[in-house]
């Protein structure tokens, strides 16, 4: 068992039945140039983050943990879409529109891509989910549970949506789940705290937080343990 220096208190888990999580990684989300930015967002708390969920992916694919990506992203008929999630998109570039990096939110589009830093590898999945939470309308719990995973580590974008909402759905499921705080971002830096500080309150309603150097350290520490 590996043991984090978690908040609100440790959290413990078998890195077998185990994944991590990566919400939305997406060229449209974080890029310079991209959906997000061309909306007025500052990308920049988004791209910050890159180099620590891919030291983080390291840490996962070293100690066998299964990898999920997801991508936010619909069928190209839209058919997928319901109608509010479509007429609450922004009027200037909604989804379906022409954007920076092809059509917006849509299957197989250059902007809908993993950032090629983060790519997923042979033997990962990859989830495309209609929705902001990664088990609403796909096939993610079916695939965890024939795989044995019981925990999930979460990270990407953004915090208070997509990251938000799936901890959630998976804290339903019965997943015991830690959120890996500097492996999210959110364009608004103040709902990125307030989300963790939700996530965690109350006695660790929805679950764990911590930073990657805690886990870096804990499987460090595991691993010396098995090995002296
Ligand atoms: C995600 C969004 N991935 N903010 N989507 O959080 O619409």
């Amino acid at each position: 068992m590996i043991t984090v220096d978690a908040i609100p208190y440790p959290y413990q888990f078998d890195s077998r039945h185990t994944a991590l999580v990566v919400i939305d990684m997406q060229r449209d989300f974080v890029e310079e140039g991209g959906f997000g930015s061309v909306l007025g967002n500052d990308v920049r708390p988004l791209t910050t983050i890159v180099p620590t969920v891919a030291k983080l992916l390291a840490l996962a694919r070293e100690n066998g943990l299964l990898v999920v990506h997801t991508r936010e992203s619909h069928l190209p008929d839209l058919s997928d879409c319901p109608p509010a999630k479509l007429k609450r998109g922004n009027p200037a570039l909604g989804i379906g529109d022409e954007g920076p990096m092809g059509r917006i939110l849509v299957r197989g589009e250059p902007g809908n891509q993993i950032l090629p830093l983060l790519a997923p590898q042979d033997g990962e999945l990859v989830i495309d989910k209609p929705g902001k939470g990664a088990f609403y309308a796909t096939g993610l719990h079916t695939e965890l549970q024939a795989r044995g995973v019981t925990h999930l580590l979460f990270a990407g974008v953004t915090t208070e949506v997509c990251v938000q909402t799936s901890m959630r759905e998976a804290n339903d499921r019965g997943y015991e789940c830690l959120i890996v705080e500097d492996a999210c971002a959110s364009y608004f830096p103040v709902f990125h705290q307030a989300t963790l500080a939700m996530l965690t309150a109350q006695g660790g309603i929805v679950g764990w937080q911590a930073p990657l150097s805690t886990l870096q350290t804990a499987f460090k520490e595991t691993s010396g343990e098995t090995t002296s």
